[in-house]
């Protein structure tokens, strides 16, 4: 069997020593299911001068990177616009930051035709295909009517939001149909799964019955297939000497008896802003406690060029000055912030050194960050927005409501003053199931799913 996987990004980029494997845990579960099996990965091209067709390795090939040339205008509409300004809020309940333009939805059909052609005329008999996320739910179905007989998978990183507000999205018909071209759809968690279910059920009329929906004479399977990270690898570099010594520089800069790590893409989704007000609160609620606690918030730059991006940064800054303007004194700063990227060991710096990793976004298809807290560190205390979904698979962490203001602010104290012996316990019993999880586990357990589509 070989391995045809779409993505709107490639698992390779261009470094100073050449071509390599890009980091992110997508690329590091799938590449090394390409290297043994060979296969295609199909994603945008952003680059016009980047070749088409590219062999990778390039001297003695294990697969392709198969690109789609796309326009600027292109980008814009399909990914600025359709995946991320339309379909991201919509699915994380966010409705108030959806843009709706028909040029959007225009060029993401015409793009997502795009991404089947490519996918079409690579495939091969006995291929699977694995198409991944809310930029290619209209490619299923293209591929399905040119080629039957084909196997498609398709894994949905973020929520699936409830069948009201899915029917919100114009098209949301079109865009369900899509994707039912599949014979497999995966998401996180049970209620993504129970949410699609009924949106196929109610919007389309479809027939439902356990996890299968049966649309045109074919089945299609629902199943919830919660990703994890690559625990080796974050293991591995929480022990390097290197880490070791950035773990001491982290405390020794901070100074501060305890540390709390919020490390987040900067993204409305994400709850940064309210976090720093529970902090706030927290700060005015214990006074006795200033002076002793700090708060490191790293914000990754990400969709840059939109403006609630850059409304929401605005905010979070002045959010940070304030709270340092009206607590820090010469020798104590309340809030570190950083917003800049930092290299993967130098997270796990962050993670071994923090007492409490502080994550609470307002929602989240599952939220990694979480994991690679807990494979990272040893004695610490996770709090966690219940509106994630990394709160279902890992009930042992300290959960709370990220609308609610005040138990966000006593989350922390609660974390702080947990006992030793009911951290260790949540934390080696979440350690246990995050090893469950691990990304090339979820690989394995969805494409032997898809395989068995096949079969049965
Ligand atoms: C989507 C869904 C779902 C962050 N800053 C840096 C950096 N990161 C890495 C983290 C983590 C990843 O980015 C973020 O993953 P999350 O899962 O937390 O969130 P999203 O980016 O929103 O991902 C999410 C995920 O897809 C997978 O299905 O869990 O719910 O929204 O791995 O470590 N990595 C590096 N430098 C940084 O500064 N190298």
């Amino acid at each position: 069997m070989r391995l045809i996987v779409a993505a709107n990004r490639a698992p390779i980029r261009k470094t100073k020593k050449g071509w390599s494997a890009s980091i992110g845990g997508l690329a590091t579960a799938l590449l090394p299911v390409l290297e043994q099996h060979g296969g295609v990965w199909v994603a945008m091209g952003e680059e016009p001068d980047l070749p088409e067709r590219q062999a990778f390795p390039a001297d003695d090939p294990d697969f392709h990177v198969r690109r789609v040339a796309l326009s600027d205008e292109e980008v814009d509409n399909y990914y600025y616009g359709m995946a991320n300004r339309v379909l991201w809020p919509l699915s994380h309940y966010m409705i108030e930051h959806m843009e709706l333009n028909p040029v959007f939805y225009e060029d993401y059909k015409k793009v997502n035709r795009r991404f089947a052609d490519a996918v079409i005329e690579e495939l091969q008999p006995s291929d699977q295909v694995w198409l991944q996320d809310y930029h290619l739910m209209l490619a299923p179905n293209y591929v399905r009517e040119a080629r039957t007989d084909a196997t498609l998978g398709l894994f949905w990183h973020i929520p699936w939001p409830a069948m009201e507000v899915f029917r919100i999205v114009p098209k949301a018909r079109e865009l369900l149909r899509g994707m039912l071209g599949c014979d497999l759809i995966g998401f996180h968690v049970d209620e993504y799964v129970e949410n699609f279910l009924e949106s196929a059920r109610v919007l389309l009329g479809a027939e439902v019955s356990g996890n299968v929906i049966r649309w045109q004479g074919r089945e299609v399977r629902i199943e919830a297939h919660p990703l994890g990270i690559d625990t080796a690898r974050f293991r591995r570099m929480t022990e390097e000497e290197e880490t070791q010594a950035a773990v001491k520089n982290l405390r020794d800069e901070t100074g501060t008896e305890y540390l709390i790590l919020g490390i987040d893409r900067m993204d409305y989704t994400k709850g940064i802003l309210s976090r720093l007000l529970a902090f706030e609160q927290f700060l005015k609620d214990n006074p006795e406690l200033h002076g002793r606690v700090s708060f490191y918030q790293i914000a990754t730059p990400s969709r840059t060029k939109l403006e609630t991006y850059k409304q929401m940064k605005r905010e979070v800054d002045e959010a940070v000055g304030r709270i340092d303007g009206s607590y820090g004194t010469d020798s104590w700063v309340p809030v570190h912030y950083r917003y800049r990227k930092y290299t993967q060991r130098e997270l796990c710096a962050f993670y071994n050194a923090a007492d409490v990793c502080f994550i609470t976004p307002l929602r989240d298809g599952m939220n990694l960050v979480a994991q690679e807290y807990v494979v990272s560190n040893s004695d610490g205390v996770l709090v966690l927005s219940e509106l994630t979904g990394a709160s279902y698979a890992l009930p042992e962490s300290l959960s709370v409501n990220p609308y609610d203001h005040q138990a966000l602010a006593d989350s922390i104290r609660e974390a702080l003053l947990m006992q030793p012996d009911e951290r260790q316990r949540r934390l080696a019993a979440m350690k246990e199931r995050v090893d469950e999880l691990d990304v090339h586990k979820w690989a394995d357990r969805f494409l032997q799913s898809l395989d068995s589509v096949v079969v049965s």
